[in-house]
């Protein structure tokens, strides 16, 4: 009996998965098998050959995915974000490391049932890095990927552990087995992303959600307090780039990457350069700064700025938004569309 072969959506209903949905809809490569824990909006259900309503901690609702479907890809990107995963650290490790173990794990069985390599694609984040203060990180500027991945939240603890998880089940797995496994098994990939920027969806949880809770504030006349300084800085990017991303590394030869994890960047505006693009667009805009100093003290330890030239090496990583394309392009026409 064939299973249906189909790429899994983890987290499809979050910001990140919305827009995978669609692409890998356009892209008509594969069947979407969508797994969140609340039901998926009808406009992605409808693009889905299945949409699943479950945790990624239930095992036997994975295991029932193994009997029913036949799985070549996963992108697993239900997590709890930075913020939200400080006030339940042990629920966020719960949810971010053995929920990333099981799917680890699901990839590795689907992988012997139909004997081809299962890649699994995983969102890491500039979270995974810890500059010990702010004069350091002036100082350093942009960050490689080997630098400073000294993580000062539980989310940046759990990606960081989650990419060597990876490159484990990868490159390790099982390295004590009698049986020579001829079969790939799990070819793990993932990128560091920055902050993202969407315009059809607005974030939760997450310690980078200042610039679009501004322009999302912004495009409702709605005044925002924004809970960082002026000069705070760290990367962002469009996320029609950071789904571009996700799937040109997917894409990739094998033969061509240098590594599992990757660094990509886009821009890096301060939050007062963003307030003030804002409010060439929305003069009406109320902003205020009202620092919450332990969410700034987070973002005081994230880099200002990465190094991005593997991924642009090794599978061709180009951003297509800079800064004013992202808001003139992107962000201004949607978002007023959205709040018309
Ligand atoms: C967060 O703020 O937690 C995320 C991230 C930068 O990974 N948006």
């Amino acid at each position: 009996m064939r299973r249906k072969p189909v790429v899994l959506v983890t987290g499809a209903n979050g910001e990140v998965g919305h827009g995978l949905v669609f692409a890998l809809h356009k892209a008509n490569q594969y069947d979407v098998l969508a797994l969140d824990l609340r039901e998926p909006d009808p406009e992605i259900r409808d693009l889905c050959v299945a949409t699943i309503v479950g945790d990624v901690l239930d095992k036997h609702l994975l295991d029932r995915l193994v009997s029913e479907y036949e799985i070549h890809a996963i992108f697993h990107l239900a997590a709890l974000l930075s913020t939200r995963a400080e006030f339940t650290p042990e629920t966020a490790h719960a949810v971010n490391v053995e929920g990333t173990l099981n799917l680890l794990k699901l990839a590795v069985e689907q992988s012997r049932w139909h004997g081809e390599t299962v890649k699994f694609l995983f969102p890491s984040s500039i979270a995974v890095y810890g500059l010990p203060d702010l004069t350091t990180k002036t100082e350093t500027g942009r960050v490689s990927e080997n630098q400073w991945t000294l993580p000062t939240t539980m989310y940046g603890c759990n990606k960081l552990y989650c990419e060597q998880l990876g490159r484990y089940y990868s490159d390790h797995y099982r390295q004590l087995a009698v049986e020579d496994e001829t079969h790939g098994g799990v070819d793990f990939r993932a990128i560091r992303f920055p902050g993202l920027i969407s315009a059809f969806t607005v974030p939760s949880g997450g310690t980078s959600d200042y610039v679009p809770e501004m322009i999302h504030a912004a495009a409702k006349g709605e005044a925002y307090d924004c809970f960082v300084r002026e000069d705070a800085r760290i990367t962002f990017m469009a996320m029609p780039d950071a789904i571009k991303a996700l799937l040109d590394l997917m894409a990739a030869d094998a033969s061509k990457l240098s590594g599992r994890v990757y660094n990509i960047g886009a821009f890096n505006p301060s939050a007062g350069e963003f307030a003030h693009l804002v409010k060439q667009h929305f003069p009406q805009a109320d902003i205020n700064f009202k620092p919450d100093l332990k969410r700034q003290g987070i973002v005081d330890t994230w880099p200002a700025d990465v190094y991005d030239f593997r991924a642009r090496d090794d599978w061709g990583f180009a951003p297509e938004y800079d800064l004013e394309r992202t808001m003139t392009e992107y962000l201004i026409p949607n978002v007023t569309k959205r709040y018309a």
